[in-house]
This record gives C-alpha cells, sequence and structure tokens, in this order.
C-alpha cells in the first residue's frame, strides 16, 4: 500500500516534469523569418535571448530560395555547406535543442551565408535547466576533414518524433496514475 503511493507519487513527479519541460520557441530572426533580405543580423538577435535545454528553434523561409543545416563550429566559420550534421528544407522547421553548447545553423545556398545568413544556437554550459539533459555524446560526431558523407535528410522528422514520444509518455503516466488511483480506492 505504502509502496503503491510512493509509486504514485513518483509518476506523478515524472509526468509533471515532462510536461513542463517543453521548452521556449523561438523564432529565428523573429517577423523577418529566415532570409537574407535586409541583411538581418542573426547574431544580435540571438544575443538577445536565453536559450535552454528543450527549446524549439523555429526556421521560416521559403522552401524555395532557401534550407536549413546545422553544422560545426569550423563549417559555420567558413560557410562550409558540404557536409551538414542535419538538414533541413520544408520552409517550417522546428530544431529541438537537446544539448548544451553551440548549435551552429547555416543556410546552404550558394552566397547566403556569406551574406549573413548563419545563427549561433548557445545553451551556456553553466546554465541550470529543469529539461532532462541527455548525454553529450549523444550529438553526431564531427566527419573528419577530407571526407564527405552525404547529408542525412531524413533526420528532419526528428524533432517532430520526439515531440509526439514526449505526448505518448505524458499520456501513459497518466494512465497508470488513473489506474493505481482506482486500485487504492478498491483495496
Ligand atoms: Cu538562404
Amino acid at each position: 500500500m505504502a509502496l503503491l503511493v510512493r509509486t504514485m507519487a513518483v509518476l506523478i513527479l515524472m509526468a509533471y516534469k515532462l510536461q513542463f519541460s517543453s521548452g521556449a520557441v523561438y523564432k529565428v530572426g523573429d517577423s523577418a523569418g529566415w532570409t537574407t533580405i535586409g541583411n538581418f543580423n542573426y547574431k544580435q538577435w540571438a544575443a538577445t535571448k536565453t536559450f535552454q535545454v528543450g527549446d524549439i528553434i523555429k526556421f521560416e523561409y521559403s522552401p524555395q530560395f532557401h534550407n536549413v543545416m546545422r553544422v560545426t563550429h569550423a563549417m559555420y566559420r567558413s560557410c562550409n555547406a558540404s557536409a551538414p550534421l542535419e538538414a533541413f528544407s520544408s520552409g517550417n522547421d522546428s530544431y529541438t535543442v537537446k544539448t548544451k553548447g553551440h548549435h551552429f545553423f547555416m543556410c546552404g545556398v550558394p552566397g547566403h551565408c556569406q551574406a549573413g545568413q548563419r545563427v549561433d544556437i548557445n545553451v551556456p554550459r553553466n546554465s541550470t535547466s529543469i529539461a532532462p539533459t541527455p548525454s553529450a555524446l549523444a550529438s553526431p560526431t564531427v566527419p573528419a576533414a577530407g571526407t564527405t558523407p552525404a547529408p542525412t535528410p531524413n533526420t528532419a522528422a526528428a524533432p517532430l518524433k520526439d515531440f509526439k514520444s514526449r505526448f505518448v509518455f505524458v499520456g501513459f503516466f497518466i494512465t497508470v496514475v488513473v489506474v493505481s488511483v482506482t486500485v487504492v480506492g478498491f483495496a
């Protein structure tokens, strides 16, 4: 009986944490969106934000003219789009920040990154967050210079999957809690 109550308490706490760990949503460039028009200052835009693990970074643009590539620091500095870690091209892309540190993004259309269409989403290492922080090892390994593995556009669906699984988890915990309450009621 006491064990059941304790289990319930833990499950309620977990469900609560899962619900509130969904972070803020930031639309890159605000009303300007993800563009080369108007020389939007994405560096300044990012500097005014305090990003956290769990935040969702949204890129809105015309897929005819732009795309989004998550790249390494070296690729970001040199505007090299040859081997992105992840590639997005729907025009309405969401990236969930899963680790602390820098997350570098650039447009892979020739000339756009050089024109300033790149952004560094930085979650300070010493920042605190209520969101679960997966190991830094979870981030893809940086390919060695010289090798050019094919881009992996399939990963674009990953943030959505993650979002869905979160809801599945919350639903599961609520079900367990309801069942537990029913059992206690009859005990
Ligand atoms: Cu572009």
